[in-house]
Formats: C-alpha cells, structure tokens, sequence
C-alpha cells in the first residue's frame, strides 16, 4: 500500500473528524459497516438507530438543538428506501443535515461477479423526486473533497451525499482536503427599504390597537427583545405562532400562542386589534386557524427576510422585506411613541384579562374512570416537569396538550410534523438530547406514533439518552377517528387494544409507569422532578377530546 494512501472509508472518517463532528447518527449496511467502524475509530460517536428514518430524524433533532450540523449515515437500496421519509422531513425543516448514503455501481456487487444486485435502486432519482439536494462521489480520490462540499452545502439546510460501493472500497490521498471546513451561515438582508419602513409606519400610526405576531423567523434573528420594546413604545399586545412559543413569556400583554392553540385570555385581545404586524412568520393554517383567527379585514404588514413568505397564505397589505430585528428597530426610529393613555390595548382590564389566565379554567376537563383529560395530562406536567426543558412533539390529535406545556423559550420546542407525517417524533427527540444535554427533553408522542417508532427505546436505553417519553395513548388512531367522526362515519377502523406499554420500556430499561388518573400522575412528582436516566410515562388518555385544528377542519354541516 502506498503510504500517501489510505482505505477511502479512513479518509472520510477523518474528514468528518474535521468537520468538527461530535456524533454522526445512522444504521449500519455491508458497504456503510467499514465506514462506520473507521468513524468510530477515529473518535467520532457513532450512534446507532435501529430504523434508517430515526437515524436520519436524529441528524436532525441534533442539528436543530445545536445549531450544528447533523450528520447521518445510512446503507443503499433498501436502507435508502426505508430513510426516504426521514430525509423528505429533514428537507423540510430547513436545518443543517447532511445524509451520507451507500449506493449501489454499475458492477455485480458480489466479489466473485454474480448477480443480480438485489438491492438496486436508482438512490438520484428516487432522492431527486423527492427534492432532495444531492451530491455523487464519482472517485476515491476526490470523494473527502466531496464530502467536505456536501457539508458546506448542508448550512443552507439538507443535502445527500451518495457513496458508491467502489468508491468506498477504493483508496484515497491520505492528505485529500486537510483544510478547515467553514460552515457558512445563512446570509440576512440586513436592512429594509424605506419606503416599506414609511408604509408600515403610517399604518402603525393609524391604528389605535396594534398586535404583533412574531414567528420562529423572528426567534432565528434574534428579534425578541426589540420586537417587545417596539411593542411597549406603541402599545402593542404581543402573540406568537406555535413554532416560537413562549417567546415573550412573562411579558403583561403576552397573548400567547394565535390561532389553534391559543387560549381565551389571548383571544380576548387578539379580536380587538386593528392593526396586525407579523415578523417572521409563515401564517400557516393552524397559525390563523383556517382564516378566522385574527380579525376580518384588519389592515396587515408582514416583516418577513423571505420574499416568497410574504403574503403567502394569508392577504398582507404592506410588505416588509428584511431581517426581523433590523426592522423592528427601524420601526422603533420611525413610529413616534404612543401616549400611555392612547395605548387601548394596554388597558388595566386587558391587563387583568391576561394576569388572571389559568389554563385549567380554560375548559371543562372531561376525565373518565379510566382516562385522563389530555389537556389536565399538559397542565400536570408543566408543573411537574423541570421548568428548564427541552419539549418535542410527534403529531396527532394529542398534540393538543402543547397549549398547555411551556418552554423556556422558542429554541425548546420542536414540533416534529414539517411532514405532516407521524413517526418522526422519536428520532428527532433523540437527535434534540444529544444536541443540548444541559436540559431533560420531554418527548409527547401518540400511541400510534410510538407503535411505529417504539425500536428505538433500545437506542434511549443503550446510548443513556435521558429523554423522558410522555406516551398520550388513546388506544386510537385519535386524528383519524376524530376526522370521521366529525364526518359521521364508522370509527372501528382507528381503534386499538388498550395495552400497557409501561413493563415494555422498562424491559429496555426505562423507568416507567402507566397512569389513569390524575392522582396517579400527580404520584410521579419524584420522578419527573428530576429525571436521572430514560423515563416513560404511559398516560391513558380520553380520546373523545378532539383538537382544535381538528375540529377546524370539519366540513360545514348544513343547517337542517
Ligand atoms: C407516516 C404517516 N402515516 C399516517 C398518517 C396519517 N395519520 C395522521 S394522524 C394519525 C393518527 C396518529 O395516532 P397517534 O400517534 O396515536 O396520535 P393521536 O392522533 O391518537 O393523538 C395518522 C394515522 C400520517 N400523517 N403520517
């Protein structure tokens, strides 16, 4: 062997060793295994998922806790397949992952040249109907260069990687591409045009009761605290999406999350505003609840660094483009301040309204001999759990209990649903531990979601992942059974056996309880307090409670 080569698969360890890579997530295939074992030589945590669409998941969760990037590898033909659905919800999520696949050559792929390669699968196209971004290394000797390339590439959200099977048998310049590897960040248009400053600030003029909404686009600029001063100098009553929860936390005139998960002291704001200003958020369906959430015909600006997100779902009537603090500051210079006797919205009853919210008088809770209201299961936990929490949700019909579950801010929260699928909860709540392991991370995941994904128990367990699992289990199908029910149809299809999934996870070696009640809740203070190692809580759930952004969705019945 010459000595200025070495195995392809050294190489690349050592170039992801360069990155700066603390952990790349994956699942292990023939043509990945030397690679795998090559990175876990040269003291880069290989952690292993035991399904490829958790490992690409956990890239993820870990990318989005830690602002690094999320490294993932997995195998070819059938492990590319099962990954799909994982790399499909990495792309959407914007963050910074880069997914290194095995894939197949034009050669027989058995040493003694017989076929067929029963795992062939055309990994570019498939990966490219996806709209996936990706890359091919053609050769040995260029493929560290690639996958520096790749990397880079993958600070402007995920890109794939495909490692050929000669490509990896091959051999490399053990010096290809020593250089330091920058990852770029995501470039901001700093400041807005003037005239959009002018037209926002005579509209801000006008208004007598002006709201600001701000998104996760406003989190990422680190907007929070000019947008506030901003609010405070106009008058303004502040809400967020559900993506920057708890952004203003605390503040007196927080209204709290708009649209589907709002709450009623919030709205009893919201409905009164006559002017809306929005930073950085989508104002998706569940942000405006269909349309209806924010009052009709209320004149609103839209600050947003994206072009293509302004006015988007919902009309905007003056168009801000630039990055969210810059504007709130620009603002704050050209809005004259408000007189405190002339800020309507900030009236001692308003005030009032919103010092004196307690989500437990929010409803009803409809509890049953053996069920749990899912919105008492949110209110228990928020105070039993440490306030200092990471929180990540699959999706489904429980995710109505997030209304109720605060975070420290907009950074400990992940809503695991960019897909709109299920089962993406678990990898992601993974990946999320392992990028911040200051904090607990609180997982909620349904009872299907879990069924789906419930494998990487084990990889909690073996890695000393300390997650904490709140299983919301309605023995159902619960989005589902709700959709046909508001649809008048038969539920028997979306309905499970009631099992207890406790004794499962503490096989794995969680510490684990199944509860019914609230005072069986209420008995895990001890234990949810300060969670020493993987937790599992088997919540048994009424499942008759619908979501809201179920119900919003309902077909309009006729009146008869
Ligand atoms: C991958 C995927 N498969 C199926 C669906 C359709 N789907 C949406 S919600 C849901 C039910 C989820 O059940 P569960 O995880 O128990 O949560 P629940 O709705 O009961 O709260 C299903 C099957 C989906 N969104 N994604």
């Amino acid at each position: 062997m010459a000595a200025d080569r070495i195995p392809t698969h050294e190489a690349l360890a050592l170039q992801i060793k360069r990155l700066g890579a603390e952990y790349v997530f994956g699942l292990m295939s023939e043509e990945t295994a030397q690679l795998i074992a090559s990175i876990d030589s040269c003291g880069v945590r290989f952690c292993s998922a035991r399904h490829e669409n958790n490992a690409v998941a956990m890239a993820e969760g870990y990318a989005s806790a830690s602002g690094r990037l999320g490294i993932a590898l997995i195998g070819r033909g059938p492990a590319t397949a099962n990954g799909l659905h994982g790399l499909v919800y990495a792309r959407k999520t914007g963050s910074r992952v880069l997914v290194l696949l095995g894939a197949g050559t034009d050669a027989p792929p058995n040493p003694n040249g017989f076929g067929p390669d029963t795992k062939a699968l055309d990994a570019s196209a498939v990966l490219q109907g996806a709209g996936v971004r990706h890359m091919v290394a053609h050769d040995p000797e260029s493929a560290p260069q690639m996958l520096a390339q790749a990397a880079a590439a993958a600070s402007h959200g995920l890109m794939a990687l495909l490692l050929p099977m000669n490509v990896l048998n091959g051999m490399a310049p053990a010096s290809a591409g020593c250089e330091a590897i920058v990852l770029t960040a995501p470039s901001r248009q700093a400041a807005p045009r003037e005239a959009a400053i002018s037209a926002a600030t005579a509209l801000l003029q006008r208004a007598r009761k002006p709201l600001i909404v701000s998104g996760v686009g406003a989190h990422r600029a680190g907007a929070a605290e000019a947008i506030a001063r901003l609010a405070d100098h106009i008058g303004a009553a502040l809400c967020t999406t559900m993506k920057a929860k708890d952004m203003f936390r605390g503040h007196p005139f927080d209204c709290g999350v708009l649209g589907s998960f709002s709450h009623s002291a919030g709205r009893r704001l919201i409905e009164q505003a006559d002017c809306i200003l929005v930073f950085g958020a989508g104002l998706n369906q569940r942000t405006t609840s269909q349309g209806t959430s924010l009052p009709a015909g209320t004149p609103l600006i839209q600050v947003d660094i994206s072009r293509e997100a302004i006015g988007r779902w919902l009309h905007c009537d003056v168009a801000v483009a630039g990055d969210a603090r810059a504007v709130a500051e620009a603002l704050m210079a050209a809005v004259p301040p408000r007189q405190e006797e002339d800020k309507m919205l900030r009236s001692d009853g308003n005030r009032r309204i919103l010092a004196e919210y307690r989500p437990e008088l929010d409803f009803e809770a409809r509890h049953t001999p053996r069920t749990i209201d899912p919105r008492t299961v949110g209110v228990e936990l928020d105070r039993m759990l440490p306030a200092d929490r990471n929180v990540v949700y699959d999706a489904g019909n429980f995710l109505s209990v997030a209304a109720y579950v605060s975070v420290p801010g907009p950074a400990h929260i992940k809503q695991a649903s960019d897909f709109s699928s299920i089962g993406m909860g678990f990898g992601t709540a993974l990946g999320f531990a392992c990028g911040d392991r200051h904090r607990v991370t609180v997982l909620f995941i349904g009872d299907g979601a879990f069924l789906m994904t419930m494998s990487e128990l084990e990889t909690a367990a073996r890695e000393g992942i300390p997650l904490v699992i709140v299983l919301m289990n309605d023995c159902a199908y619960g989005a589902e059974l709700h959709f046909l029910k508001l649809r008048d149809m038969p539920l028997a299809t979306t309905q499970f056996p009631d099992i207890d999934y406790a004794p499962v996870a503490e096989a794995f070696g969680f510490r684990a309880a199944t509860v019914r009640t609230v005072e069986e809740l209420r008995r895990l203070g001890g234990l949810l307090a300060a969670p020493d190692g993987p937790v599992f809580i088997d919540c048994k759930i009424n499942g008759a409670v619908a979501a809201a952004f179920l119900e919003e969705t309902a077909p309009k019945r006729s009146k008869t």
